[in-house]
């Protein structure tokens, strides 16, 4: 028959009237031998006090803060198996119980993991007991990180497992949760230093930051910038420009950079790619489809042209000018940003001289196009004013090497500054 067992607290030492600061069951709990019952402290040490056999915890008889001694009872177990069977594994401390009526009684193995708890304010080391750091480090929390709620400061279990949650947390600040190994997000009352306004993150917002975040921690990127000399290309857009300017068809030099990234997607066919899901396969893409970044009231779209290497400059411009305003109006659908195979991040509209374009994955690669200025350019033995296009080439390094994306931005820069090409 299963038999009550009364278990004490063990020898701890000279320690007398030490602080329970932890009770790890209760009743009705299946507990294991060395499986920790209570941890006690004193001004030095936490010291976690184990079960001495299997059994099922029928009563405990101490709480957080009482004061414990050696002997004193603290759980009652019924022993199960073989072992409630067995007489009381150590005889001596049978006789060492004080025992209850009908139960014999049984001290605990003698404590477990004996720490030195460092100063609380030394703030090198978390103060928190053996059981909370083992559930810390089974969880993979690093304790230091985690403000402690408990007496002195001490790290608790509800504190371990609400760093957890905050860190699982979607739509916090930090974009998702605290990576491992970083800190938190602030969590500032902004309020406290002057007046302020809480504005919610539109729809489109929420979508593409969670993209453009896991597109920045997950690729590694790399930026390389050239010029290109777009003199001659400035000049025969303003001939086509006021051409069709009479039939509402503004040509922008957007159109005239689409053509000359597919022809240099076709030279590069290792841009015109995609990493497969595993992550071992470069799928190289015969078609070239390429999204442009719009900027629209509620936030970033990327809409995708398709086959732009089978269209003439006039034929992009139109349809650049169509996706725009529909992404403008709300208009767009997901499937028109479906398929892109490389993009283009537009600012040369608004200003700036360069930028590090974030890659839109699984595409590989990025292109940013800051605003065009006269530059004197020495060309000849002498100076001469040229228009030059700023170009940002962002890549993905697992995929493309250093040497590869400086030949595709300066093979860019060449068909840029060389209209022939764009008829090729
Ligand atoms: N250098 C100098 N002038 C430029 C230029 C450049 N690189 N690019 C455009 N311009 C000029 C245009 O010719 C036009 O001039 P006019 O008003 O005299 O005709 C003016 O700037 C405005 O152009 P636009 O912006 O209306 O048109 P676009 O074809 O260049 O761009 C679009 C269209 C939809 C890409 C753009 O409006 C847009 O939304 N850009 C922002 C994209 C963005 O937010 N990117 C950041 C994403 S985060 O990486």
């Amino acid at each position: 028959m299963a038999e009550i067992r009364n278990v004490l607290v063990p020898d701890i030492g000279n320690f007398k009237g030490v602080a329970v600061i932890e009770v790890s069951v209760k009743a009705g709990d299946k507990v294991k031998a060395e499986q920790a019952l209570i941890t006690v402290e004193t001004d030095k040490a936490s010291m976690e006090v184990p079960a001495p056999f299997d059994g099922v915890v029928k009563e405990v008889k101490v709480k957080v803060g009482d004061k414990v001694s050696e002997g004193d009872l603290i759980v009652l177990i019924e022993a199960s198996g073989a072992q409630a069977a067995a007489p009381a594994a150590a005889p001596a401390a049978q006789t060492a119980a004080p025992a209850a009526p009908a139960s014999k009684a049984a001290p605990a193995a003698a404590p477990a993991a004996t720490q030195t708890v460092p100063a609380a304010a030394s703030g090198s080391s978390a103060h928190a007991s053996p059981s909370i750091r083992r559930f810390a480090r089974e969880l993979g929390v690093d304790l230091t990180k985690v403000g402690g709620s408990g007496e002195k400061g001490r790290v608790t279990k509800d504190d371990v497992q609400n760093f957890v949650k905050k860190s699982l947390a979607g739509g916090t600040a930090s974009g998702g949760g605290a990576l491992p190994g970083l800190l938190p997000w602030p969590d500032v009352d902004f309020g406290k230093f002057g007046a302020i306004e809480s504005k919610p993150l539109s729809r489109i917002k929420k979508i593409s930051g969670a993209n453009l975040h896991r597109n920045w921690v997950m690729i590694p990127h790399v930026t390389q910038f050239e010029e290109a000399d777009i003199s001659e290309m400035e000049a025969f857009r303003k001939e086509l420009g006021s051409e069709y300017a009479k039939q509402n068809l503004k040509i922008t030099p957007l159109a005239f950079l689409l053509k000359a990234v597919a022809i240099t997607l076709k030279h590069f066919p290792d841009f015109n790619a995609s990493l497969d899901a595993s992550g071992e396969n470069l799928i190289v893409k015969k078609y070239i489809h390429i999204g442009v970044a719009v900027d629209t009231p509620d936030g970033l779209m990327v809409p995708v042209i398709r086959d732009v290497d089978q269209k003439g400059i006039v034929q992009l411009a139109k349809e650049l000018g169509e996706v725009s305003a529909r992404a403008r109006e709300k208009k767009i659908t997901a499937a028109d940003m479906q398929g892109g195979c490389f993009s283009i991040s537009s600012l040369g509209g608004i200003g700036g001289t360069a930028f590090t374009p974030i890659i839109n994955a699984p595409e590989v690669a990025i292109l940013g196009v800051s605003r065009s200025s006269m530059k004197p350019v020495w060309k000849d033995g002498e100076f001469v004013p040229r228009l030059m296009l700023p170009l940002s080439l962002s890549y993905d390094h697992r995929v493309i090497d250093g040497a590869a994306g400086a030949r595709f931005i300066t093979y860019l820069a060449h068909v840029l500054s060389d209209m022939r090409r764009l008829a090729l």
